[in-house]
């Protein structure tokens, strides 16, 4: 039995020292340690033993098995560090390949627009402010000074919600941002320097109208404030918008019910390569003049409409469409292009997310 069990060890370790694969490894083991192994065999020999000769095989016989099962994971460990050195050794990587990326999305001029704007009007000292787009017709119209029967609550064509007959005051699609600066007047204690970019409705649609649209909407209400602050803060945001020195601009009187004197504002244009270019022209040869924004001093009835005395506290506001900015400093020239979701489009206009406007030089102010 000594003898066997010895030339068995012998026989066993030899064996599993110079398997080459892990094949031959699991073979070894089946063959030592398997149902019908040749080790397995030897411990079902101890129930037939007497106590004492149990006593001196049965250690002998665990023993081996010990053995054999540790020389078993010692040579398969060796084995697999081999296999992946030689992996390793053999395969490469071209790490110049290009990858295949998701197509990245892109961001829509409408949006690169309203961060540019907040970007300039931050500079300037102005919050945006935001608010509802359904609104009630006090917000959206009796507190800008547009009474019941006015001209402009047709004019502004007005998308209404079904009247719910309980006499509240009725809800709309807001016409313009204006409420938002009203809401802001109501809640905040003036000074107020803020600017309300958003998304507005009127029914109204052809090639230069969508029934959604974008504006932009300022306010300032300060004490002491006139119409000169508000030439100096509309030119110099329009020069940082167009990143031109040469904007001229010029105010034509006009009429808004929330504003007194109120004044329309053109810039100069020239021509270039048959395209007008924002910069320079108005009245010299070859230029003209383009509308770009509405604006004027806040009525005293507006302010008072709000809560503030309009004796202590003055103001200035403008408006414009971000779609018509987008189209004059991009170049694009057909409105509706910007909601069709023609994802060609967006390629052709979109900027990276990583363009962000960070209008590094400020406004020059
Ligand atoms: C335009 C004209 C304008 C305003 C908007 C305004 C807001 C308040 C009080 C007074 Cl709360 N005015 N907003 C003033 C003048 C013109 O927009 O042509 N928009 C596209």
């Amino acid at each position: 039995m000594t003898t066997d069990l010895d030339q068995l060890r012998q026989d066993l370790l030899g064996s599993i020292d110079a398997a080459t694969g892990l094949d031959a490894i699991e073979a070894l083991r089946v063959h030592a340690l398997g149902k019908a192994g040749a080790i397995t065999g030897l411990l079902k020999t101890l129930g037939g033993m007497s106590p004492e000769e149990r006593q001196l095989q049965g250690p002998r016989i665990h023993g081996l098995r010990e053995a054999v099962t540790a020389a078993l994971a010692e040579r398969k460990g060796a084995l697999e560090r081999l296999a992946l050195d030689a992996r390793l050794a053999s395969e490469t990587l071209d790490m110049t390949l290009p990858v295949d990326l998701a197509a990245p999305g892109s961001v829509h001029p409408v949006s690169q627009v309203m961060d540019e704007l907040a970007e300039i009007f931050a500079d300037l000292g102005f919050a945006v402010a935001t608010g509802p787009e359904i609104e009630d017709d006090w917000h959206n119209f009796t507190a800008l000074n547009i009474p019941e029967s006015h001209p402009a609550r047709a004019m502004h064509d007005t998308f209404y919600f079904p009247e719910d007959g309980s006499g509240e005051r009725k809800m709309l699609l807001r016409t313009h941002t204006s409420p938002v600066q009203i809401r802001t007047m109501v809640t905040q204690k003036p000074p107020i320097r803020i600017i309300a970019p958003g998304r507005t409705y009127r029914s109204d649609s052809d090639a230069t109208h969508t029934p959604m649209f974008h504006q932009v909407e300022g306010l300032v209400i300060d004490k002491g404030i006139t119409l000169g602050h508000l030439k100096w803060t509309l030119e110099t945001f329009l020069k940082a918008f167009f990143e031109r020195d040469d904007i001229v601009l010029r105010l034509r009187p006009s009429y808004f019910p929330f504003t007194e004197p109120s004044a329309e504002v053109d810039v100069g244009y020239t021509i270039q390569n048959g395209k007008r270019v924002i910069g320079g022209g108005g009245d010299t040869a070859g230029g003209g003049w383009m509308e770009v924004l509405g604006s004027g001093m806040v009525h005293p009835k507006v302010i008072a409409a709000c809560g503030l005395d309009p004796d202590e506290w003055q103001g200035f506001a403008f408006g414009c469409g971000i779609d018509r900015l987008a189209m004059l400093k991009y170049g694009m020239d057909d409105l509706r292009a910007f909601f069709d979701g023609d994802i060609r489009w967006l390629r052709h206009y979109g900027f990276s997310a990583l363009d962000v406007p960070t209008l590094s030089g400020g406004v020059g102010a």
